[in-house]
C-alpha cells in the first residue's frame, strides 16, 4: 500500500508541477492547451488555495512554502467581482482554513478573514428570511440573488456554509460568523417541522425572500448533496454536543431509506434516486456521481467516526438501525464502484441511470423467449444491464465522491476490498486522464474527460481543483499505513468539509 501511495504522491506531484509550468497562479487551467485563465479580474486562488491543505497531507513541505508565499503576496481579495457563496466558502474558505489547521501559518488566518469579511460584512444575508442570495461581490459587499430559478438559491448551497463560517468564528472569538450560518439552520428545521411528510428530504431550492423551499424536486445529487453531510458535520464538528443537527440528519436518513432507494433489475445493487415531484411523486432512477458521497456519510454518520468494531462493541451506542446504516453504506459505495465497473474506460459517467427491477418491463437478454424480431416489433429492447448512460452524461470530471467514500468505509470498517477497489480506479485515472503525446514536454498534466465509454476516452482541456483538493487526497489516505499519519486525520477528531478540506 505504501508503494500504491507513492505512485498517487507522484501523480498529484505531476498534476501540481504541470499546472504551475503552464498556469501558475490562475484559477484555470487548460492542461492540453497548457494555458491558464482567471474567473474574474483578478486571481481567486481557486487551485493554489483548493489544493494548500493536500500539499500539507502529503508532506510537500517546499511546495506549501510557494504556494503560501504566493497568497501573501499575490493574492489580493479586494476586487469588483461577483463569487457564488457557496463555492467561494467550500474551496476558498476551507482551503485557507485547512491549510490554517494543518500549518498554523498565521498568514493563512489573516486571508481567511479577510475573505470572510467579504462575504459576510455587505448585505448578501440581508434578506427578509435571513437566508443568503447566491452571489456577493468581493469589493462593494453587494449581494444579488441568482438571475435564474426564480432568485432562489440552491439549498446545498444556504446549507453548506457553516463547517467554515463556526470554524472561523470560533478561532476568531468573533460571532459574527456563525449567527448568520446558525440562523439559516434554524429557518430549514423550522420548514422540516412544517413539512413532516417528507421525513427529513428537501427540495433542491429555496426561496430567500420567503424562507421556504420552492418547488418539489427532491435530489441527493447536485443542489442538494452537501446539505445532508453538513447536518452530520456540523454534530461531529462540536464532538457530538449539538443534538439539533443530529436529529435532523436522522431524520432526513429516514427519509432516504424509505423513500429514495431502488434495487436494480439483475444484480439487485441498492441505488438512490431522485423525487422530482416531491415525496408522493414516483422515484426516478437517476443517480449523480455526486451521490456517491452518501456511503462514507452514512458509515460515518452511524459510528460517528469510530471504527466499526469499537462502535460494535458499545452496547450504549450501537443499535439495529445503525447496523442497517452500515448495511446501506456498503450496498450505494459497491453502486458507486459499479458505476466505474460498467463503462469501457473502467470511469464512472457524471450520471447513470438504474434499471430498478420493479419498472423496467423489459426481459432480460439472452434469457427471454421473445426473438430478437418480437421485441423490436413491441418496441422493448431487452436489459442487459442493471444500468445505462445517456450520451450527454458520459463525461467524467476527476469527481472524488466515490473515492470518498473508499476512504471512509476502509477507515471504519477496516475491510481490504475498499483499498483494492480505490487502487483499480485510481489506475483507471492515470491511464486515460493523463495528457499525453506532445514531446516537448516533460511533465504531463491530468484533465478531465468526454465520454466515459469510448476508448480511449476523448479527453477535455480542463482540470479541475478538486482534482487535487479532494480526489487525490482521498486516494492517499486511502492507501495510507503510517499509524502517526492515520491519527493526523482520525475521523475522530477531524471532519471534511465537502471539498475535503480538514477542519478540527
Ligand atoms: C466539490 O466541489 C464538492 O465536493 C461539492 O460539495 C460537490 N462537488 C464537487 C466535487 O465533485
Amino acid at each position: 500500500w505504501t508503494e500504491r501511495q507513492n505512485v498517487v504522491k507522484s501523480v498529484f506531484n505531476q498534476s501540481w508541477q504541470a499546472y504551475k509550468r503552464d498556469a501558475w497562479g490562475f484559477d484555470i487551467y487548460h492542461p492540453v492547451s497548457h494555458t491558464g485563465e482567471n474567473m474574474g479580474p483578478e486571481p481567486l486562488g481557486w487551485i493554489i488555495v483548493d489544493a494548500l491543505d493536500t500539499l500539507a497531507v502529503m508532506n510537500l513541505t517546499e511546495e506549501v512554502s510557494l504556494a503560501t508565499k504566493w497568497i501573501e503576496q499575490e493574492l489580493d481579495y479586494n476586487m469588483d467581482y461577483e463569487v457564488n457563496l457557496f463555492e467561494t466558502t467550500i474551496r476558498m474558505l476551507g482551503g485557507l482554513l485547512g491549510g490554517y489547521y494543518l500549518t498554523g501559518q498565521p498568514s493563512l488566518l489573516t486571508k481567511a478573514v479577510d475573505l470572510a469579511d467579504r462575504l459576510v460584512d455587505g448585505n448578501v444575508f440581508d434578506t427578509p428570511s435571513g437566508l443568503p442570495m447566491a452571489t456577493v461581490n468581493l469589493r462593494t459587499g453587494q449581494g444579488r440573488k441568482s438571475h435564474t430559478d426564480f432568485g432562489s438559491s440552491s439549498t446545498a448551497e444556504v446549507a453548506t456554509l457553516q463547517l467554515e463560517f463556526r470554524y472561523l468564528s470560533k478561532l476568531t472569538g468573533n460571532d459574527k460568523y456563525k449567527l448568520a450560518v446558525d440562523h439559516i439552520m434554524t429557518v430549514l428545521e423550522s420548514q422540516n417541522r412544517l413539512n413532516p411528510e417528507r421525513e427529513g428530504l428537501v427540495p433542491i431550492f429555496i426561496d430567500v425572500d420567503k424562507g421556504q423551499y420552492r418547488g418539489q424536486n427532491i435530489r441527493l445529487g447536485s443542489r442538494g448533496d452537501s446539505y445532508y453531510e453538513y447536518l452530520l458535520k456540523q454534530y461531529l464538528q462540536t464532538n457530538c454536543t449539538e443534538s439539533f443537527y443530529k436529529t435532523m440528519y436522522d431524520e432526513s436518513v429516514r427519509g432516504i431509506q424509505n423513500h429514495l432507494l431502488g434495487h436494480t433489475a439483475i444484480s439487485h445493487n441498492l441505488y438512490l434516486g431522485e423525487r422530482p415531484h416531491g415525496i408522493k411523486g414516483e422515484l426516478s432512477n437517476k443517480m449523480d456521481h455526486l451521490v456517491c458521497f452518501m456511503g462514507g456519510l452514512l458509515a460515518l454518520g452511524a459510528t460517528e467516526g469510530r471504527s466499526l468494531a469499537e462502535a460494535r462493541t458499545d452496547s450504549n451506542f450501537w443499535t439495529l438501525s445503525k447496523e442497517v446504516e452500515i448495511e446501506i453504506a456498503e450496498k450505494l459505495t459497491q453502486t458507486c464502484v459499479k458505476m466505474y465497473e460498467n463503462t469501457g474506460s473502467g470511469l464512472a459517467p457524471e450520471i447513470a441511470f438504474f434499471n430498478d427491477d420493479n419498472d423496467t418491463g423489459k426481459p432480460l437478454c439472452g434469457v427471454s423467449a421473445l426473438r430478437q424480431f418480437d421485441l423490436q416489433r413491441f418496441g422493448y429492447d431487452c436489459l442487459k444491464d442493471d444500468l445505462y448512460i445517456k450520451p450527454a452524461d458520459a463525461h467524467n470530471l476527476q469527481r472524488p465522491e466515490t473515492v470518498e467514500s473508499l476512504f471512509v468505509l476502509w477507515r471504519i470498517t477496516g475491510k481490504d476490498i475498499y483499498r483494492e477497489w480505490g487502487w483499480e480506479i485510481f489506475t483507471r485515472f492515470r491511464e486515460w486522464t493523463e495528457v499525453k503525446g506532445d514531446e516537448t514536454f516533460d511533465i504531463n498534466g491530468f484533465t478531465s474527460l468526454q465520454d466515459v465509454n469510448s476508448v480511449p476516452p476523448k479527453q477535455r482541456d480542463n482540470m479541475e481543483s478538486f482534482w487535487l483538493a479532494e480526489t487525490l487526497k482521498y486516494f492517499y489516505l486511502l492507501f495510507e499505513e503510517d499509524e502517526t499519519a492515520k491519527d493526523a486525520v482520525d475521523l475522530k477528531k477531524i471532519v471534511f468539509n465537502t471539498e475535503a478540506h480538514i477542519l478540527p
